[in-house]
């Protein structure tokens, strides 16, 4: 008889938000208490949807990566890029669930964002990453919105926004070319009028969701010899009424170290029909809209796969056992999963702030101060949340051992895919670099700090009151440098704003956050200084000698 050897329970995905403390306390910080409880419910609900639909339709996507066939058997060309049905059910379930529609419904004004984005939260862990194509198309329905002609309103915007799936169209965002995926104003894409419509050549070297309807495009205008120095935005249809491509071919489908049920493709646009949005040559003005929308969609995205890992090793801890105890009553294993519990809830708090700025700026309602705000922390949390995301699922991975590292075992595409939150919708130092823009722009950075000291020196904490003094004097100072200078420090300045916006939430909030028992920890781990704060604050003779 062979003896039954132990086997250890695996951790378990619970209701991604009964099962979530920090999410419920942050949301209840942004939200009128009116809306508590029949939010809590919705949402009680949308986690039990995810566990029973989307996490199994996920996992489907995850294991039939998608295929690009460029032949059929008789020579013909073509391109039909394969995908399992779970991807297009995911497609249906986000608009049957109003996923993009609910930040444009507005049935709750100007909170409308926070109770859209935190459905996202729950849903992108579990979504194979369908929420890329979601935030496109948010994105294309913002610009629609603010740059469309009627036209286009009455009929792409309304189709963005459908919760019908048999109406309801995703858009890709297309602006990637060989010559830059950062410098987007060397895109080659050529739009020449045919007397009747824009025909749009050229290449596009990273488009993700080519299994959409729409995309966003940029090319430069030629008329005669003359072609355009800045680009233009053009929206066009992917594929045709008999659902072939539409005058483009497709070259081949990315092999990415992530995101892999995401089919990200390089085509040739052949004379695509396209229309024209906005004004011609601020192309790269109007697309920043959309990337405005995706870069708050990859930090939410960015936040719920760290909160994701943290809960599997959570889990984990109190069922594993080693050295006589449990993992969570090991301390040093303990102080880990604090330290990124602590991470997780000032990501996910300053990425609501975000989310809240958002909201309030497309309802109207926000202060000069708060367009301001919104316009500078959308790339540092952007740049924020997706590094540290990145660096505390490795710990979570690590908290997990072995098994932690196995692709069977789930974890490592966590991982895989976190490494995308750095770089997709532009990486740290172009968002760093983004940053300096708004200080170029904005002439001075008073709006931040006029926001966030007060909570500052209410803390009374006179370890944050003196960091904070050293960080005002050496940003006052830094705008005062030489642009390399700026440039060089830009991720150190994103970094430390990212942190103390953070600290400005949490000790604003303290006495409602107090329901987290480990509450005193948590800010004791963001009032550590940062690497990125010794760096800033001991180049003081740099900044001086540079200003000289
Ligand atoms: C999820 C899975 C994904 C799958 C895999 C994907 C892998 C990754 C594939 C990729 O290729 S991701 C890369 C995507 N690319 C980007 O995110 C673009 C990165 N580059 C930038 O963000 C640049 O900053 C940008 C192209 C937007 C601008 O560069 P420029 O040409 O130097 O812009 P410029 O001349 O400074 O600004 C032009 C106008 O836009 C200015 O306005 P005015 O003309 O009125 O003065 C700017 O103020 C404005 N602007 C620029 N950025 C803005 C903005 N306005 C508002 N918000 C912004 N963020």
């Amino acid at each position: 008889m062979t003896k039954d050897y132990f086997v250890q329970q695996p951790p378990m995905l619970l209701n991604p938000f009964d099962n979530d403390v920090v999410l419920q306390q942050v949301i209840k910080l942004f939200v009128p208490n009116k809306y508590h409880q029949s939010w809590f419910k919705v949402f009680q609900q949308f986690g039990e949807k995810i566990l029973l639909e989307v996490e199994p339709l996920g996992n489907e996507a995850e294991t039939t990566e998608p295929v690009l066939i460029n032949y059929d058997a008789w020579g013909r060309r073509i391109d039909r890029v394969q995908v399992p049905s779970a991807w297009y059910k995911l497609k249906d379930f986000s608009s049957k669930n109003a996923l993009v529609s609910d930040g444009y419904q507005r049935e709750f004004g100007e909170y409308s964002r926070i109770y859209q984005f935190v459905k996202l939260f729950l849903f992108t862990p579990s979504s194979a990453i369908y929420t890329c194509p979601l935030a496109m198309t948010d994105g294309a329905a913002r610009l629609l919105e603010v740059y469309g002609d009627n036209s286009l309103r009455n009929t792409y915007f309304q189709r963005y926004i459908s919760t019908d799936p048999t109406e309801f169209y995703g858009s890709g965002q297309w602006m990637t070319e060989k010559t830059g995926g950062s410098d987007v104003s060397e895109t080659e894409t050529i739009a020449e009028f045919d007397g009747e419509t824009w025909r749009l050549t050229g290449p596009k070297w990273f488009t993700s969701g080519i299994t959409e309807d729409t995309a966003m495009t940029l090319a430069k205008i030629k008329e005669g010899h003359n072609i355009d120095d800045k680009v233009s935005l053009f929206v066009l249809e992917i594929y045709n009424d008999d659902g072939e491509p539409n005058n483009l071919t497709i070259d081949k489908l990315k092999d990415k170290l992530g995101t892999r049920a995401l089919p990200t493709a390089e085509l040739t646009l052949n004379g695509v029909p396209s229309k024209l949005i906005g004004e011609r040559g601020r192309g790269v003005k109007q697309i920043a809209t959309m990337l405005n929308i995706t870069r708050v969609y990859n930090a939410i995205s960015a936040v719920s796969y760290l909160q994701r890992a943290l809960s599997y090793a959570e889990d984990y801890s109190s069922k594993r056992k080693a050295f006589g105890s449990l993992l969570k009553d090991l301390p040093l294993h303990s102080e880990i999963l604090t330290e990124t519990k602590s991470a997780y809830l000032g990501n996910l708090i300053l990425t609501m702030w975000t989310v809240s700025l958002l909201g309030k700026t497309e309802t109207g309602v926000a202060s000069d101060q708060e367009e301001k705000l919104l316009r500078l922390l959308t790339p540092v949390t952007k740049l924020y949340t997706a590094k540290k995301s990145f660096a505390y699922i490795s710990e979570m991975i690590e908290a997990i051992g072995g098994i932690g590292y196995l692709e069977d075992a789930g974890f490592p595409k966590l991982l895989r895919d976190a490494q995308v939150f750095t770089i997709w919708e532009g990486t740290t130092n172009v968002l760093s670099l983004d940053l300096l823009r708004v200080f170029r722009k904005e002439g001075n950075l008073n709006f931040w700090i006029d926001t966030v000291k007060p909570n500052i020196l209410n803390s009374h904490d006179q370890d944050v009151i003196s960091q904070f003094m050293e960080i005002e004097a050496a940003l006052k100072s830094y705008l005062q440098t030489s642009s390399k200078f700026m440039q060089k420090n830009a991720r150190n300045l994103s970094f430390e704003i990212a942190r103390f916006s953070i600290l400005s939430l949490l000790f604003e909030n303290k006495d409602d956050l107090s329901e987290l028992e480990d509450i005193e920890e948590y800010l004791q781990f963001w009032i550590t200084p940062s690497p990125e704060f010794h760096r800033l604050t001991s180049q003081k003779r740099r900044i001086l000698v540079s200003a000289s």
